[in-house]
């Protein structure tokens, strides 16, 4: 079976519709055709300041919420990125393979650092997008299910796989992004043409999906369209009507052209009428699943704990052979 790989963040609060439709839902349906490594990537959260308190917390609600969304331990491999420290370890070699000006170029970086203003920014912040290419490279993943944002990310991943492998003989394999084009990128709902992000300036184009449903069915009641009347997907004249017909199709299964043909004549009220529906009926037992993982704590650290076991068994191969191809003497 082909290997995929990917993470998310311990973000505070809740995953929003962006994570789960742009990655979290091809995670749950490549578990039954790929070998599946997910992990909750707390090392990337601290490249901002964490509370102690709030990030334990979080990595457990995030794990909770994978599962709720329906990853099954039994089908993939969930874990917590620390608790596997050769990602640590592999991430040092990839730093020193890097070049400055190539990490530079990053455009998330460039984006998350001027959000928290150049100055504040750390240099762990300006190295992850090589410890994510550490993070794909030690499961030798054939495919990472992503976002678009992620990208550039995957092709930095590539090229550090390539260079190594010319350099120190044939050792990683050099993995595929794996971006479906209907879910690529979410857009806010009150600005469409910004993606969904956890850091959006105002909450009310982010869809959280542990919010109240009723906050939920809100928002998308009041989400940006346009001035004409016509629900049509038009990506570039209508990006809020399109945005809105792609998570629609994407939740309920519904083509978008029979949503427009559904839609025709009618007004714009009714489309999101009907999509605040869906969403409750999505977000509602959503909710209820994170909580009945949340509730037993020890089960969820368990279940981490044995996923980590696995996760590191192959990790640990992949970071001797790096090692030895290197020239790093071996302890004795
Ligand atoms: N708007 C989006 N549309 C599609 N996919 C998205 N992803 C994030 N936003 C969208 C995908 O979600 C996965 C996990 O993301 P992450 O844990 O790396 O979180 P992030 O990128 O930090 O999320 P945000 O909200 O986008 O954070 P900020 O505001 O910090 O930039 C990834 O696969 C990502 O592509």
């Amino acid at each position: 079976r082909p290997r995929v790989l990917s993470g998310i963040q311990p973000t505070a609060g809740s995953f929003h519709l962006g994570n789960y439709l742009g990655a979290v839902r091809q995670w749950v349906a490549l578990q039954e055709s790929h070998d599946a490594f997910y992990m909750v990537v707390d090392l990337h959260a601290i490249t901002v300041p964490q509370d102690p308190k709030e990030l334990r917390a979080n990595t457990r609600l995030a794990a909770a919420q994978l599962l709720a969304a329906g990853l099954d331990p039994e089908r993939c491999t969930l874990f917590v990125q620390s608790h596997v420290p050769e990602h640590a370890q592999l991430g040092w070699i990839m730093n020193c393979l890097t070049g400055f000006g190539e990490a530079s170029r990053m455009t998330q970086f460039k984006d998350k650092s001027a959000k928290q203003g150049a100055d504040r920014a750390t240099v762990g912040l300006f190295t992850y997008p090589v410890l994510q290419v550490a993070d794909i490279l030690l499961y030798q993943a054939n495919q990472v299910p992503v976002g678009e944002d992620q990208r550039q990310h995957i092709e930095l991943t590539r090229d550090l796989a390539e260079r190594f492998n010319s350099r120190f003989g044939p050792t990683f394999t050099v993995p595929a992004p794996y971006i479906l084009k209907e879910t690529a990128k979410i857009f806010d709902l009150q600005d469409p043409a910004i993606k969904m992000s956890k850091s959006a300036s105002t909450p009310k184009g982010l869809i959280n999906l542990l919010d109240d449903p009723k906050v939920t069915a809100k928002k998308v009641r009041s989400a940006v369209t346009d001035t004409d009347t016509v629900i049509r997907y038009d990506a570039e004249k209508k990006p809020g009507v399109s945005n809105l017909l792609s998570i629609y199709s994407t939740l309920t299964g519904t083509a978008v052209p029979d949503l427009e043909q559904k839609y025709e004549g009618k007004g714009y009220g009714a489309l999101k009428t009907d999509l605040a529906e869906v969403m409750v009926e999505f977000v509602t037992p959503f909710r209820t699943r994170t909580q009945e993982y949340l509730d037993d704590p020890e089960t969820l650290d368990a279940l981490l704990a044995k996923g980590a076991e696995k996760a590191r068994t192959v990790a640990a191969e992949t970071l001797a052979q790096t090692y030895d191809r290197m020239g790093l003497l071996p302890a004795k």
